[in-house]
């Protein structure tokens, strides 16, 4: 995230920004003051006036861990400029416990609105509004604020009692529950390497953001051999990193967690927001669609709106994001898109009065079609939920199986925690700083469609267009040989073997790169998640898996827009490892995974059913 944001800040140029011809003189003036909020902690805040400023204008503000900038601007950042175009007083603060604030950051997203002393960033926001519109010069008394991942879980919970001059919020990539999903955990599995990593980032060092040093290349090595995951702190961090700790004393979803899930306490749309999600985000892409879905249960003014497109984690802040990966948008620089017709108008009507009002609940970029979308309402009600069949041949079809298919009712592998299947392809670079991290969502999975511990089912061609619009989920009948498993479920896009003509000198042969470049069979993710056996019953009290006998496992696959094409075909690959994204399952049940030791950690065979009683499948919301 933290690339992303100091692009927001305009602190870093962006990579494909156009070049820009520096202007004489700042755009916006720098002031920096320190806020104090109720319980005496003072904020470091920067307040950015335009300097052409004429008259009143409303307040952006942004509530982040990152960092504040620190000298006026002078270039405008591509990520605000559409925004800028009318006119705010910019104001960005670091969080308490970061940088120059006061008081301790806890990383921890609790709000206790019953204790009057409980300071939280619902409460810090509510002051920090209340000081701004008291003091900041020529402001017209409208606050908005938005953010991107942690700048948007702070702009989130301004929900849960907003100041009367806050009158418009976007929240984008905000997380909602982090034991259920997003950063750091899906439905209690453990996201290993990005919960230690960035842990580490943020708390390591309350004035900067600190990259773990790896002493491995490779950091999918690196992970393996640190083995269980207790030595994570035994050996390195020696229980210096607050929120690592929490995290690894609190293995099922207990009061810890569910404090944590402020989302619990939203049911109503109490200022207008605007929910903004990625379908390759690789961070937080299932908060934002909770949001939308808590605040929609009392929106008597319809005012909680959902943005929805092809983006990796912050994306939609990039100059242009016409690409993902290899994947092109079809001309669409669907980042600015948004920026100019979705986001900007939004804020212009709330805070500036002008304009319309959106009369749509939820905007989409549809993959494959490469459209932009309106829904009055989501998910669209001509969506009409079909299952998508894995057949024990190894096909995948919308006919469910026969009783007695050829004798085979069902496919196994072996799945060996000493030899997980990494989850993307190895050398895996550290999650920060560098790049590969962002795009993996979208990577080509061929590079495991050969692994014995992966299973694929493969559609015949298709011979129409297959347009899915609204949640996947996938429902899969499984056992094992141990006493506790993980299954993982990806739901893919074959490109035809032809997809791309690739240039051919007879003699030279490709230029280089293109051949390894291209889209020909490339197999794109559309959608893909794990379970953990053991919470398969209760989240709270984890339950032993009996050996051998099939269950049924529901996996929610998330919201989604995407045109399978005519001529592509569909995938479903299943494994039991993703590593090191998700922590290895000893698959021998024990009481905290975290406590496991090495000879816990076993072999065990996945089965995974495809009969006319227990018919493995996916479902797909179908647009006819
Ligand atoms: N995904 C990051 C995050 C958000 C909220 C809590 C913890 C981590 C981020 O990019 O800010």
């Amino acid at each position: 995230m933290k690339i992303l944001c100091l692009i927001a800040l305009g602190l870093v140029p962006a990579v494909s920004c156009p070049a820009q011809e520096a202007p004489a003189k700042p755009i916006f003036t720098l002031q920096e003051v320190m806020i104090p909020v109720r319980d005496g902690v003072h904020l470091q805040t920067v307040i950015l006036t335009p300097v052409d400023q004429k008259g009143p204008l409303p307040i952006l503000l942004r509530r982040t861990p990152y960092g504040v900038p620190s000298k006026a601007v002078e270039q405008m950042p591509p990520s605000i400029k559409e925004l800028a175009q009318d006119g705010y007083i910019f104001v960005i603060q670091n969080l308490r416990g970061r940088f120059k604030s006061e008081g301790v950051f806890k990383l921890s997203s609790q709000v206790d609105l019953s204790d009057a002393k409980s300071t939280s960033e619902t409460t810090d926001a509510y002051d920090s509004i209340e000081w701004l519109v008291q003091h900041v010069p020529n402001n017209n008394g409208k606050v908005g604020i938005y953010g991107v991942s942690y700048d948007g879980l702070t702009a989130a919970q301004t929900l849960l009692h907003p100041h009367p001059a806050l009158k418009a919020v976007s929240e984008q990539a905000s997380p909602a529950d982090q034991w259920m999903n997003d950063d750091d955990h899906r439905y209690g599995a453990l996201r290993e390497s990005y919960d230690f990593e960035y842990a580490v980032l943020e708390q390591a060092d309350k004035n900067k953001n600190t990259n773990f040093a790896f002493e491995t290349y490779d950091t999918f090595q690196w992970y393996l051999d640190v083995g269980p995951l207790a030595n994570l702190n035994a050996k390195y961090l020696h229980g210096s990193i607050p929120y690592w700790n929490e995290s690894v004393e609190h293995p099922d979803y207990d009061d810890f967690w569910k404090k944590e899930a402020w989302i619990s306490q939203l049911h109503s749309s109490t200022v207008p927001n605007l929910n903004v999600a990625g379908f390759w985000d690789q961070e937080d892409p299932w908060g934002p669609w909770q949001i939308f879905r808590h605040a929609g249960e009392h929106d008597p003014d319809h005012t909680n709106f959902m943005v929805a497109g092809p983006w990796f984690h912050g994306q939609w802040r990039a100059p242009k994001a016409d690409s993902l990966g290899l994947i092109q948008f079809g001309g669409h620089a669907t980042a600015l898109e948004f920026r100019q017709n979705i986001e900007a108008p939004f804020f212009r009507f709330y805070l500036h009065g002008q304009g319309e009002k959106p009369a749509w609940q939820a905007k989409t970029f549809q993959t494959g079609s490469n459209t932009w979308h309106t829904h009055e309402t989501w998910p669209p009600k001509e969506a009409q939920a079909t299952n998508l069949y894995l057949h024990a041949d190894g096909t995948l079809s919308f006919t469910a199986p026969a009783a007695r298919e050829a004798g085979r009712e069902y496919r196994e592998f072996i799945s060996d925690p000493a030899n997980p299947v990494p989850y993307r392809a190895r050398p895996i670079s550290p999650t920060y700083p560098a790049g590969d991290w962002k795009a993996w969502e979208a990577s080509d999975q061929r590079f495991v469609d050969n692994r014995p511990d992966v299973l694929s089912f493969v559609s015949a061609t298709l011979d129409h267009d297959v347009t899915i619009t609204g949640p996947v989920a996938a429902d899969l009948f499984a056992s094992t040989s141990g006493t506790d498993a993980d299954f993982i479920v990806k739901l893919i896009d074959v490109y035809p073997q032809n997809a791309q003509k690739i240039s051919w000198d007879a003699e030279a042969g490709p230029k280089p790169g293109e051949y390894s470049q291209s889209l020909n069979g490339y197999e794109l993710p559309i959608a893909m998640e794990v379970r953990r056996g053991r919470y398969l019953k209760s989240y709270e009290h984890p339950q032993a898996l009996i050996s051998g006998k099939p269950e049924e496992w529901q996996i929610p696959l998330r919201d989604r827009d995407h045109v399978f094409l005519k001529g592509h075909r569909m995938m479903v690959q299943i494994q039991s490892t993703w590593f090191p994204l998700i922590d290895r399952n000893p698959q021998k049940f024990v009481p905290s995974i975290y406590r496991a030791v090495a000879d816990d950690f076993i072999s065990a065979t996945q089965r995974v059913i495809c009969s006319a009683k227990m018919p493995s499948h996916l479902v797909l919301p179908l647009i006819p």
